[in-house]
């Protein structure tokens, strides 16, 4: 079999062709390729690219004017309601699951932590891209805090905003992921607090992934040892619904 990835695009095989999700989410034979498939990918882009290597980063000038919002734009549930009309002032983040100390953090804290920012590009699979400067704790600082157990394997994102299905969107991704530098928790966003369409008060950036990964409205984060237990098990609301890829590197 050969197998080429270059970002969302994935050529298999004889004449098999799959670009974007979408087309994917129709095909169930398409599906059980792409689970073939997708740990290739994977370590296709971390041998090719390394662990650790780094999304490309922009300037200033070159940040998008207009930055779209997708997805969910407002939770809407009369416990986020809540939390917007006090200003986040109640809102906590947890850290749970497989840590030796779970964490409750308010925003101040979180604004208090060391900070990263970056200038990256977003590519949603639905076909648009935009540059933006994102800023907050890396994931790594409070996974330190917490102190991650040895069978922690993923790092789930429980979002506060419900889907069609009436599930909550939620993302994991694993600890190389998880670790890496360019991976934070975004409070700010081209250097004011993020709006409600971004993602308030708090979202990830997993700069190396697609935009489906970059869970908004985080608000619980659970370490845990495998996925099959989480929502339908796939690691994501749209590797759920719609069989996108878990993995999703650009
Ligand atoms: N909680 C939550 N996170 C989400 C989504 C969503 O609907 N709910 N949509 C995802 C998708 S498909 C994209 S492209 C980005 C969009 O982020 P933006 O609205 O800041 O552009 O958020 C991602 N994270
Ligand atoms: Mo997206």
């Amino acid at each position: 079999m050969t197998l080429i990835t270059r970002r969302n695009l994935i050529v298999i095989g004889a004449g098999g062709l799959v670009a974007g999700c979408d087309t994917l989410s129709r095909s169930p034979s398409a599906q059980s390729v792409l689970g073939s498939a997708e740990p290739v990918h994977r370590v296709l882009q971390r041998t090719l690219g390394g662990r650790d290597a780094l999304a490309r980063e922009f300037r200033p000038d070159q940040m998008s004017p207009f930055f779209r919002t997708n997805g969910s734009r407002n939770p809407g549930t009369p416990e986020y309601g809540a939390l917007l009309a006090g200003n986040f002032a109640d809102w906590r983040l947890t850290v749970g699951g497989l840590v030796a100390r779970p964490l409750s953090l308010s925003l101040p804290q979180l604004r208090a932590m060391p900070q990263r920012a970056q200038i990256t590009r977003h590519d949603c699979v639905e076909g648009w891209s935009a540059i933006g400067k994102w800023q907050g704790p890396q994931l790594s600082r409070l996974l330190d805090l917490a102190g991650l157990r040895d069978a922690a394997r993923y790092i789930v994102f429980h979002c506060a905003d419900r889907m069609g299905n009436g599930s909550f969107y939620y993302e994991s991704i694993d600890l190389v992921d998880a670790l890496h530098p360019q991976t934070i928790l975004a409070w700010a966003m081209n250097g004011k607090p993020l709006t409600v369409g971004h993602g308030a008060p708090v979202r990830l950036r997993v700069e190396r992934q697609l935009g489906y990964k970059h869970a908004k409205y985080v608000s619980r984060i659970e370490a845990v040892a495998s996925l099959s237990g989480i929502g339908g098990g796939k690691g994501g609301y749209w590797e759920d619904v719609n069989g996108y890829e878990w993995y999703a590197g650009i």
